[in-house]
């Protein structure tokens, strides 16, 4: 599996706005997790999705298509960003229950955390949405440059008990030393082939 060409298509509002994809992989986690960052590694794009220091600015679904429409990447909106308002989470909230529930494309997720700390409570609300639309997904432990190799495996085997998982589920990678990619191809070929 490689990804020869990744281009941007939309940034939709809503799930009305969303292009007809065959496979489709969302990309889910806090704002400032990684998420951009992580599209850009895979894609070996740097300037595909917006990254930024700025957390909690991106209110869209992002998509961008793989390989001529072999499959859509889609960047979602972070969440877990403590300055905005009830209404503006309320409205986060609604546009994401309504993308996994009506986006007939959607294959799997690519939950991505920061591999120093354990999952949230918005992390375990986001899981238990996709148990409930029975959508498989993997926890992407990125910023794996920040600890040490043994840390870094240990963080895996604490990430999977807490979330009660295979420590198979969680691939970790590194968007800065880009390492990870292999796995995380492998799974992306994976969901291709069982779609
Ligand atoms: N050290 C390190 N920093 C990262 C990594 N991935 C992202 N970052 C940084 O984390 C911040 C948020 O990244 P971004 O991709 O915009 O997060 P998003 O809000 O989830 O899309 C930026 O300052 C990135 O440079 C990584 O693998 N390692
Ligand atoms: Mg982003």
């Amino acid at each position: 599996m490689r990804i020869k060409s990744a281009e941007f298509v939309i940034s939709a509002v809503d799930i009305s706005k969303a292009p007809q994809t065959k496979v489709e992989i969302a990309i889910a986690g806090r704002s400032n997790a990684g998420k951009s960052s992580f599209i850009n590694f895979i894609c070996d794009n740097k300037k595909l999705a917006k990254t930024s220091k700025e957390p909690g600015r991106t209110r869209l679904l992002n998509y961008f298509e793989c390989n001529k429409g072999e499959f859509f990447l889609v960047d979602l909106p972070g969440y877990g960003y403590a300055k905005v308002s009830f209404d503006e989470k309320r409205r986060w909230a609604r546009l994401l229950e309504d993308y996994f529930e009506k986006s007939k494309g959607l294959r799997h997720v690519f939950l991505v955390v920061d591999i120093r700390h354990n999952p949230t409570k918005d992390d375990i609300d986001l899981i238990n949405y996709l148990y409930h639309y029975h959508i498989p997904f993997t926890i992407i432990a990125t910023k794996a440059d920040k600890l040490s190799r043994a840390a870094q495996q240990r963080q895996r085997r604490d990430i999977a008990a807490f979330l009660k998982i295979g420590t198979d589920n969680i691939i970790l990678v590194s968007s800065i030393k880009k390492t990870g990619k292999e796995a995380v191809l492998k799974k992306i070929f994976e969901i291709i082939q069982s779609a």
